[in-house]
């Protein structure tokens, strides 16, 4: 529409008036994913968003995204300005992991080795020996395995068994899950490989065990478009938000992309393949972010240095 047309065109200036650059997750809306390639940003999954905000010399990033995405680059880039559409945008694994019970579960376990998920508080990787992303858990973890340790898991329970099936290393499951990719069924995925036998299964393993278990390929969002220009199949069923629809079919425009069906139907939940917090990003609070200066991410000060540890071994680790 033209509203929207008008909004993409006060952004860009926007942009450039104020030294600015976008980063936006796979999950965002397509018009917002659409402005950061054509605004020289990046679109990515949190591992790579961490990164290119880092090394990019703009003077402000705006984050659109969930809140640990804007935490996360700002205790990167403490000299930049950080903002964000809304700072309403959370997470059900943040939310489910609230730092002093972490903390008290931590302390009741000091022998093990502490790795989060980057979809936490800055307050909670503070008190992390490791942060990763869903891209760089298994490698990280079998590493950690290799040199005997024990680790204890947060948030997400459904990517910690998978990483522990993966690798068999002794994890300690803090109980948190997606909302998202919680709600994926794996009668569903059955019904629609029914209908289309020669179609790959494509997983996020933030998925329970029984989705997880139907996969051709299981893996972050990068991993998951990855393979999409990979597998010879040209049906793919996908399991994870639906946001990442708009680079994959780009990765593979040839291919027809299946949404995995997801418990609801379109009575009871509109979009449940759709992470309501990732979709609270919009070109309109996009562009207040910029007009106002709102939606700024602060950190204090401790709580950055201790929080930059974890996060910097995540970022120089190879495996
Ligand atoms: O589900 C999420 O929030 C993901 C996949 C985050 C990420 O690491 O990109
Ligand atoms: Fe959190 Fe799930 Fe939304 Fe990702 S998709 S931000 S893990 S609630």
């Amino acid at each position: 529409p033209a509203e929207d047309e008008a909004r993409v065109d006060e952004i860009k200036r926007l942009l450039e008036a104020h030294n600015a650059v976008l980063v936006a997750h796979y999950y965002t809306d397509d018009a917002i994913q659409q402005l950061a390639e054509e605004t020289g940003g990046c679109v990515a999954d949190s591992l790579e968003m961490a990164r290119f905000g880092a090394r990019h010399e703009a003077e402000t990033l705006v984050v659109a995204g969930v809140r640990f995405m804007g935490e996360t680059a700002k205790i990167l880039s403490p000299e930049k300005r950080v903002l964000m559409p809304t700072l309403e945008a959370t997470c059900s694994l943040d939310i489910g992991c609230p730092a002093d019970e972490f903390a008290a579960f931590c302390d009741q376990h000091p022998e093990r080795t502490v790795v989060v998920y980057a979809n936490t508080s800055a307050a909670v990787k503070a008190r992390a020996d490791w942060v990763v992303t869903s891209s760089i858990a298994v490698d990280v973890i079998e590493h950690l395995q290799a040199r005997g340790e024990k680790i204890l898991w947060a948030p997400d329970k459904h990517l910690g068994g998978y990483i522990q099936k993966q690798t068999g290393a002794d994890m300690l499951l803090w109980d948190g899950a997606c909302i998202v990719h919680e709600e994926f069924k794996a009668k569903g995925i059955q019904d629609l490989k029914a209908l289309y036998p020669d179609a790959a299964v494509l997983v996020h393993p933030e998925s329970p065990e029984p989705v997880v278990g139907l996969a051709d390929v299981a893996g972050s969002t990068s991993q998951l478009i990855q393979a999409a220009k990979e597998l010879p199949q040209d049906k793919l069923i996908v399991a994870t938000d639906r946001g990442i629809f708009f680079k994959m079919q780009q990765a593979v425009p040839g291919k027809t992309l299946f949404e995995a069906p997801t418990a609801g139907n379109g009575a009871t939940c509109k979009s449940c393949a759709h992470c309501p917090w990732m979709a609270m990003n919009a070109l309109d609070n996009l562009a207040g972010a910029l007009r106002h200066g709102s939606g700024e991410i602060f950190v204090d000060d401790a709580l950055r240095a201790a929080a930059l540890k974890p996060l910097e071994r995540m970022l120089n680790f190879k495996a």
